[in-house]
C-alpha cells in the first residue's frame, strides 16, 4: 500500500513518459498489469469504461456501413497455412492449442492472430453471385500474437483483448480501392473524436502487411518522440480470394474472384488518448470519450449543509437532463482528495458549488486541460457546461496536433552523401519524424534505416509530393517519414 503523501506526488511526464505511463495505468486504474502471462493485463472497471466509450465511437462508425458479426477464436492449421504470404509473416507469432486434455488434436489450433483464415473460407460459401457484393463486417475480438520484442500495456499484447477488424469482399479492384478510400474516412473521423493527431503513409512494399497488395498506416507520435502504430488499412486484391477461392457469379454469368480489404484497430487507441493528453496529474480525457465528463463537488463544512448538497443535486439533474455524463461526489472526504481523485482520472470539468457560490447564484467551473476557473450563473448550468466541454475538446486537439506537427522536421537535402545533414537527421529522429528523399529499393531502405536507428513509415498519402534525389543512391526518389517507432 502506497502511503497518502506518495501517492499525491505529481507525475513527472517530459523525459519519463515510460514510468509515467505505468504510473498512470495504476493510479488512474485503467489496467491491472499483475496478471501472471506475460503480455497479458486486466482491466480494471474504470479503465474498462473508458474502452467502452471510445469503442461506441468505432461501432457507431462503423455500424454505418458493415455488419458486426462474430467468428471462432480457433483457427485449423490447414486454413492458417493456406495463404503463403501471410503465413510467412505471421508463423513466429503464432499461438498453438495441441491437446484436448492429454489427447493430441488431428488438426493443431491456432489462436486467431487476425481473423483472414477464419473467415475467407466462409465468405467462399456466402458469396454466390455479384448481388452479394459488397460484403461488408467487422469485428471486435481478442486475438493472440506472440510477441517478441517487449511488451507493453495496451501497447504490444500478447492478447489484443480489443481488435477490431474488417473485412471487405467487392466485385473489382475499383471497388475495393474505393473502400480504402472509405475507411480512411472512417479512421480519421474516429481518431479526430479522440483527439488523437496522426499522419497516414503507404508502408514501404517490404513492411506491409503479410498477404496484402499494399498497406496504409495512421501514426501517431507518441511523448517519447516514438511513432505508434495505431491503425491499418490493406489492400489485399485478389490474392485470398485465389487462395481460400472466392469467387462470385458476374452479371454475363462468368465466374470472377472478389477483391478483399481489411483494416483494423487495437486498444492502442486507448494507449494514445492516455499517453497523448496526460499530464503531470494524470488523465486528461476528451469529453467525447470521458466516462464521467464532469464531476460536482460540493464544498460543505459540516455534515448538514443541506442548501449545498440540494443546489448540488438540482446541478447534477440538470446536466443528465441535458445528457451530460455527471457525476455528483457526495462522499466524505475532503474536497481536496476528490480534485485530487478526478483530476488523475481525467474528468474533463469540475463544478464546484459552496456556500459562497450560493449567495452570488453561482458555482465555479474547473477545466481540466488548462485548470481555468469561472464563475458561472448557476440559471446557465448546462448550456455554460456543454460549451465548455465542446471547448475543451477542441482545445486538447489544438494542443496536441501542434505536437506533433512541430515534431516533423523536413530535411531539404536535395542529394546523397551530405554528412552533416545525416548527423541533424540523427538527431531529428530522436524527437520525432523526419520527412526526407528516399527511392523505393529495400537496399536504400534498410541502408538508411541503419544509419538512423529508426523505421521507415512511407510516403505520406495527402500534401503535395516532390520529387527529390535519394539521400542514400541519388536516384530519383520521393518524400518519405522516418522515426523510431514503437
Ligand atoms: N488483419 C489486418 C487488419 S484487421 C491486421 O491484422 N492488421 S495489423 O496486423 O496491422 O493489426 C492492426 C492493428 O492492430 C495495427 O495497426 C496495430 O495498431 C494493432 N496491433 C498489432 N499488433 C498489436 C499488438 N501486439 N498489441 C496491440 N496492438 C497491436
Ligand atoms: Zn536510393
Amino acid at each position: 500500500m502506497q502511503t497518502k503523501t506518495e501517492s499525491k506526488t505529481l507525475l513527472q511526464k517530459e523525459g519519463n513518459f515510460s514510468e509515467w505511463y505505468s504510473e498512470i495505468l495504476k493510479r488512474a486504474e485503467i489496467l491491472d498489469i499483475r496478471y501472471p502471462v506475460k503480455g497479458v493485463y486486466v482491466w480494471h472497471p474504470y479503465g474498462f469504461r473508458l474502452r467502452r466509450h471510445v469503442y461506441a465511437i468505432l461501432r457507431a462508425l462503423m455500424d454505418n456501413e458493415h455488419e458486426e458479426v462474430l467468428f471462432p477464436l480457433l483457427i485449423p492449421k490447414d486454413e492458417l497455412m493456406k495463404e503463403e504470404q501471410h503465413i510467412k509473416g505471421f508463423e513466429e507469432e503464432v499461438f498453438w492449442v495441441t491437446k484436448g486434455g492429454s489427447t493430441d488434436l488431428d488438426i493443431p489450433l491456432a489462436l486467431r492472430p487476425t481473423s483472414e483464415t477464419a473467415i475467407y473460407p466462409v465468405f467462399k460459401v456466402w458469396i454466390r453471385s455479384h448481388r452479394d457484393l459488397p460484403l461488408r463486417i467487422y469485428q471486435i475480438v481478442n486475438t493472440f500474437r506472440y510477441e517478441t520484442k517487449h511488451t507493453r500495456p495496451l501497447i504490444r499484447l500478447r492478447e489484443i483483448t480489443s481488435f477490431k477488424e474488417a473485412h471487405t469482399a467487392h466485385a473489382t479492384r475499383a471497388d475495393a480501392e474505393q473502400q480504402v478510400k472509405t475507411a480512411i474516412a472512417i479512421y480519421r473521423k474516429f481518431f479526430d473524436l479522440l483527439d488523437v493527431p496522426y499522419i497516414i503513409t503507404r508502408r514501404p512494399a517490404w513492411d506491409k502487411f503479410p498477404g496484402a497488395d499494399y498497406t496504409l498506416a495512421f501514426d501517431t507520435l507518441m511523448p517519447d518522440g516514438r511513432t505508434m502504430q495505431i491503425g491499418t488499412i490493406h489492400l489485399l486484391g485478389e490474392s485470398f480470394a485465389r487462395t481460400f477461392d472466392i469467387k462470385y457469379e458476374d452479371t454475363d454469368g462468368s465466374l470472377q474472384y472478389v477483391n478483399q480489404t481489411c483494416y483494423g484497430i487495437s486498444e492502442r487507441c486507448v494507449a494514445s488518448v492516455i499517453s497523448i493528453h496526460g499530464d503531470e496529474h494524470g488523465l486528461v480525457l476528451p469529453p467525447e470519450v470521458a466516462p464521467i465528463q464532469i464531476v460536482i463537488v460540493p464544498i460543505v463544512f459540516s455534515r448538514k449543509g443541506g442548501e449545498v448538497n440540494n443546489a448540488c443535486a438540482a446541478v447534477y439533474e440538470e446536466l443528465r437532463n441535458a445528457g451530460l455524463r455527471a457525476f455528483l461526489d457526495n462522499s466524505e472526504e475532503r474536497p481536496g482528495a476528490k480534485y485530487y481523485r478526478w483530476e488523475m482520472k481525467g474528468i474533463p470539468l469540475r463544478i464546484e458549488i459552496g456556500p459562497r457560490d450560493l449567495r452570488n447564484d453561482s458555482c465555479v467551473f474547473v477545466r481540466r486541460d488548462n485548470f481555468n476557473k469561472v464563475q458561472v450563473p448557476l440559471r446557465a448550468v448546462a448550456q455554460e457546461a456543454k460549451s465548455a466541454l465542446e471547448e475543451i475538446q477542441s482545445c486538447i486537439q489544438e494542443r496536441a496536433n501542434e505536437t506533433l506537427f512541430a515534431r516533423i522536421y523536413e530535411s531539404e537535402a536535395k542529394d546523397a552523401g551530405i554528412e552533416e545533414e545525416m548527423v541533424t537527421l540523427r538527431d531529428k529522429v530522436k524527437q520525432g519524424i523526419v520527412s526526407l528523399f528516399l527511392c523505393d529499393s529495400e537496399r536504400c531502405g534498410k541502408d538508411l534505416e541503419e544509419s538512423l536507428d529508426a523505421s521507415i513509415l512511407g510516403e505520406p498519402i495527402s500534401g503535395v509530393q516532390s520529387e527529390g534525389k535519394c539521400i542514400i543512391c541519388s536516384r530519383k526518389a520521393r518524400r518519405v517519414y522516418v522515426a523510431r517507432a514503437y
